[in-house]
């Protein structure tokens, strides 16, 4: 068979909403595109436990702390089922994760500003997750079959993310002064860096055509954020908060909340690495690593080991 008909087959498979699975055909740069996207959001989930996971010891309450030792933990299952359907895609995890050590992969701009507060334990979830949902309830219906299951799963868990960090803001809204104007600090700061999550605007997305067109992407990322900006504008209500943007207003002929401009020499500066953490974070990786390296050597030499009682037995 001609690559045309490959090829035709495959556009042919999206189109009528069949999975692309592992062992199928594919044109390389759907295989390039879906390694480069789905690493980068399990390097995410793996770095997107430093942040909170600084806040583990110094949460205010033994419930609290429970909560958000099971959140930080299920971060990590969701970087292990990403990595693993990125493996399917023909990458190693060792690949993957050399890439991100050496600062040549990247990983969602977020997760480079700091948590000074337990109020930014609130908006995370309440923020970063809920961006995050929105973003990866489309993913569950993305074409790459193994991304697509990951992700069902995920989203489960994301709505109890999201939960438990509205509620974090719910009590301090009601607190005290001191704890309402915790709570209003950090939705002032991670109110922009959320929008942000979702990529450049479309117009300055490299990746979104081809993603549509394969439908690995089926909304576009300005069309995800307006989502959220509208969604969250709404539910701020509930907290008797403000949303530290002058511009946000509801617009009744687009029936959407129009929004000031997004700061995209910061966006950039973030992705490039200069943003206030990323030195940070990719140093507690790398300890991390070193760390683990003697568990790599440990499990190696027990494989090993069986393969060698295995050869004997036979
Ligand atoms: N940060 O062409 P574009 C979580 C890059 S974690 C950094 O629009 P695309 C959580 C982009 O990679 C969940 N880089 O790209 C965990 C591209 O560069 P390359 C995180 C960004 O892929 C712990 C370039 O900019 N979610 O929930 O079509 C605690 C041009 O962009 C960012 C995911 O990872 C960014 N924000 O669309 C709490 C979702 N945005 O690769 C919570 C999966 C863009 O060409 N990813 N870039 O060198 C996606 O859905 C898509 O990759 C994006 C970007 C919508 C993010």
């Amino acid at each position: 068979m001609e690559v045309q008909n490959f090829e035709q087959i495959f556009q042919q498979k999206i189109d009528t909403e069949i999975k692309i699975e592992p062992k199928d055909w594919m044109p390389d740069a759907y295989r390039k595109t879906n390694i480069r996207q789905i690493s980068q959001h399990a390097h995410s989930e793996v770095v997107g436990m430093l942040p909170e996971g600084n806040w583990i010891t110094r949460a205010p309450s033994l419930k609290r702390k429970a909560i958000l030792l099971a959140k930080v933990q299920d971060e990590a299952g969701h970087g292990l089922y990403l990595y693993s359907a990125a493996e399917t895609l023909g990458t190693s995890r060792d690949e993957m994760i050399e890439q991100l050590l050496t600062g040549k992969a990247k990983y969602s701009s977020i997760f480079n500003y700091p948590t000074l507060t337990w109020a930014d334990m609130g908006a995370i979830g309440w923020l970063v997750d809920g961006a995050a949902i929105l973003n990866q309830v489309m993913l569950c219906r993305t074409s790459y079959g193994p991304y697509a299951r990951a992700m069902v799963r995920i989203c489960k868990e994301e709505s109890f993310h999201q939960r438990q960090g509205f509620e974090i803001l719910l009590v301090l809204s009601k607190g005290t002064d001191e704890q309402k104007a915790m709570c209003q600090d950090a939705i002032n700061r991670w109110w922009w860096p959320s929008l942000m999550m979702f990529g450049p605007k479309d117009s300055e997305s490299t990746n979104s055509d081809l993603s549509m067109k394969w439908k690995i992407k089926r909304k576009s990322n300005d069309e995800l954020r307006q989502n959220f900006i509208d969604m969250i504008a709404e539910q701020v209500k509930v907290l008797g908060m403000i949303l530290p943007d002058p511009n946000l207003k509801w617009n009744e002929e687009k029936k959407h909340y129009d929004f000031g401009e997004i700061n995209w020499d910061e966006f950039w500066s973030v992705v490039k690495g200069n943003g206030p953490c990323n030195k940070q974070r990719l140093e507690a990786r790398k300890k991390a690593h070193q760390n683990g390296s003697w568990v790599r050597e440990a499990a190696l030499a027990y494989a090993e080991k069986r393969n060698k009682k295995q050869i004997k037995v036979a």
